[in-house]
């Protein structure tokens, strides 16, 4: 097989919307700044209503930092402030900035120690299976900061489902598209953007998440790739 990996998308929608959501997932795979795909893998799954769990959308806040170096002490101090040790929190950052090629999915550290705790090596764990449940409410709360973007959106969603884990504590993000270079950190307590968390160009991005050492990874792991979750927006609050 192998091949990078150059993106992934998730929607729940019901089943008359199936054919058209399908169809608008395809052109976006055809025209992504990562490239040109190979090959595009479609997915449709049925779900049952009833086995769908709800979880609040996290408030947005964003801290100013004007460089990487900045951003990246402003990255660590957001993931102290949410629990993670300092040593864990430059741990995860190490961790992502020694990556030499994208995961298609996320590394879980120890929120203590610092230490990788999934055995899933270059893979990571992928985050499946979560949707916002009011589009055009949580595109125009975003609209109004002018943050509207597809990477804002998506990643609040998928940022909101892991806060809302057994056992997160927090994670940190930035994107391996080569223009987008505001990153996150994410915890219960909010989705605090961080802007400039790598240059512009550069194609490596991941993601960390923090979790308690006590914490039921095969829990944690079947909630994070298994569990269909909603994103219910509620009010925002923060800059
Ligand atoms: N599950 C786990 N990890 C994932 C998933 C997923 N579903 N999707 C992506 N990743 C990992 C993978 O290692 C990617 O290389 C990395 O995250 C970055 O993914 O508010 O766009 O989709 O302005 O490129 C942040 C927005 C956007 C900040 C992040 O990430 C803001 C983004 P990307
Ligand atoms: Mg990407």
């Amino acid at each position: 097989m192998g091949g990078r990996h150059i993106s992934g998308a998730e929607q729940i929608v019901s089943q008359e919307m199936v054919a058209q959501t399908t169809n608008a997932m395809l052109e976006r795979a055809f025209s992504h700044t990562r490239g040109q795909a190979d090959f595009i893998n479609i997915v449709v799954e049925k779900i049952d209503k009833n086995q769908i769990q709800e979880v609040p959308l996290l408030s947005v806040h964003t801290v100013p930092g004007d460089d990487v170096v900045a951003s990246h002490h402003a990255a660590q101090e957001v993931l102290v402030r949410a629990g993670v040790t300092l040593l864990a929190a430059q741990s995860g950052m190490t961790a992502l900035l020694s990556l030499i090629d994208s995961m298609g999915g996320a590394m879980l550290l120890c929120a203590v120690c610092g230490k990788r705790l999934d055995g899933t090596g270059s893979r990571g764990v992928r985050v499946s299976r979560m949707d916002i449940d009011d589009k055009q409410g949580l595109g125009a709360l975003l609209t109004d900061r002018g943050i509207n973007n597809t990477h804002v959106r998506e990643a609040l969603v998928l940022a909101s489902k892991v806060a809302a884990a057994p056992g997160m504590v927090a994670e940190l993000c930035w994107s391996d598209d080569p223009e987008y270079t505001t990153g996150y950190v994410a915890s219960s307590a909010g989705y605090v953007r961080i802007p400039h968390c790598k240059p512009v160009g550069s194609l490596l991005g991941g993601r960390v998440f923090f979790v308690k050492p006590d914490a039921e990874l095969d829990t944690i792991i079947t909630y994070l790739s298994q569990q269909p979750v909603l994103v219910r927006p509620m009010i925002c609050e923060g800059v």
